[in-house]
């Protein structure tokens, strides 16, 4: 069986799936899954430790026991997409008049949900320059509920001090979330640094493989667990159970694709900040990033997503990126297989130009996902598109 002082590569292919896990479990060393949307009860007033899908399924349960595991967390939360994982988050945390401190660069889609909640229920948003934490403490506010961070940041990659940002962040009584995403539980891992509730967008490395959609929450609050799980059955933001498997079965390789990711992201942002054609590079595993010390002191790794300014603007980046003939021109990223895309009119098309501005997002951007490829077949393939610009 596997515990938790086991190490990060054990605990991923092992906890939650433990042959015993379940009562009445045959033994078996991949968890079924449990189509079942329903079960069976014995007794009118009495159910077992199943009811109903919604509120608990055993291929979930085997997933959520591991999610808690790796970021170290006591408990984890599994739902149908990183939105959906969001999203009943802020229905939980949130009351009309609340305030939130945010970095002025996160993903389009979690500042497009912020902006519907500012309309909807008149609550008020700062985003600020978080690799800077005095600018967090002179955001807050007496309404300041919580503050959301991504480190490194999607998509320019800002690395902000997420043990700094919650020491000043407890003082005020303030609960701190990290969208984890980018560099996953294998390099980083929040709550350990003293922030109080991490998300996922499952989406993306945990499930590696680009054909599941999930998110995650992971926690060590009970109370606060409790009222999120029981929002998780009332809006039914849930994973399929076959989902659930999909993920159980990327996570055993995570550990071993996130040091390819990371080799390959390495030596693309060292050809790329070499090339001619590209004004400056945005990966925190170079000398040249801003915080490169600080994503050393407080994440073991620097991640396979790398973002760079093509020289010219939005006429460049489109022939580069439709020049491209291995990576794949699409949103998303974390998959085994290279994918780029074009932030301002792509994955952060949905936010105002003025925010994309404030976090820097130029026309001139280019974002690249790295997969685990020959990282010769990638340099080639930007190579020749460059050749073509
Ligand atoms: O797509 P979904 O599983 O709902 O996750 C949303 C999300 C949350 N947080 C971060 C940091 C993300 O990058 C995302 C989704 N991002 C993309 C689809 C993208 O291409 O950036």
């Amino acid at each position: 069986m596997a515990k938790q002082n086991h190490s990060f590569n054990t605990r991923s292919i092992h906890v939650g799936e433990e042959p015993e896990y379940l009562e009445g479990s045959k033994g078996e060393v991949v968890a079924p899954i449990y189509l079942s949307t329903t079960y069976a009860r014995q007794e009118v007033k009495k159910h077992g430790q199943f009811e109903y899908s919604r509120s608990g399924n055993p291929t979930r349960f085997a997933l959520e026991k591991r999610y808690a595991s790796l970021e170290h967390a006591n408990y984890g939360l599994g739902f149908g997409s990183g939105l959906a994982a969001e999203a009943t988050l802020l229905f939980t945390l949130i009351n009309p008049g609340d305030h939130i401190v945010g970095f002025d660069d996160l993903y389009g889609g979690t500042k497009r949900l912020f902006n519907q909640w500012k309309e909807k229920y008149k609550i008020t948003i700062s985003l600020v320059d978080a690799t800077q934490p005095k600018l967090i403490e002179a955001a807050f506010q007496s309404d300041t509920k919580l503050i959301w961070l991504e480190s490194p940041t999607n998509p320019t990659l800002k690395v902000c001090d997420i043990a700094a940002i919650s020491e000043i962040a407890h003082r005020h009584n303030v609960l701190v979330v990290v969208d984890n995403t980018f560099l996953s539980p294998y390099f980083q891992n929040p709550i350990v640094l003293g922030a109080d509730i991490v998300v996922h967008s499952i989406t993306k490395y945990i499930a590696g493989h680009s054909d599941v959609i999930g998110g995650a929450i992971m926690l060590n609050d009970k109370e606060l667990y409790e009222k999120i799980k029981f929002n998780q059955n009332a809006l039914g933001s849930v994973p399929s159970p076959f989902d659930c498997y999909l993920v159980l079965r990327g996570l055993k390789t995570l550990s071993l694709r996130m040091d390819r990711h990371q080799s390959n992201a390495l030596a693309i942002a060292q050809y790329l900040e070499n090339h001619p054609k590209v004004d400056c590079v945005y990966y925190p595993g170079l000398q040249s990033h801003p915080q490169y010390a600080l994503n050393i002191k407080q994440a073991k790794g620097f991640g396979g997503m790398v973002s760079f300014e093509i020289k010219g603007g939005e006429k460049e980046a489109v022939q580069f990126l439709e020049s491209l003939e291995l990576f794949t021109l699409a949103e998303s990223l974390g998959g085994v297989e290279s994918l780029i895309e074009h932030p301002a009119l792509m994955t952060h098309a949905s936010i105002t130009k003025k925010e994309r501005e404030q976090a820097g997002i130029k026309d001139s951007l280019i974002r690249v996902s790295v997969g685990v490829e020959d990282k010769d077949d990638l340099i080639n393939d930007l190579e020749q598109a460059f050749n073509k610009v």
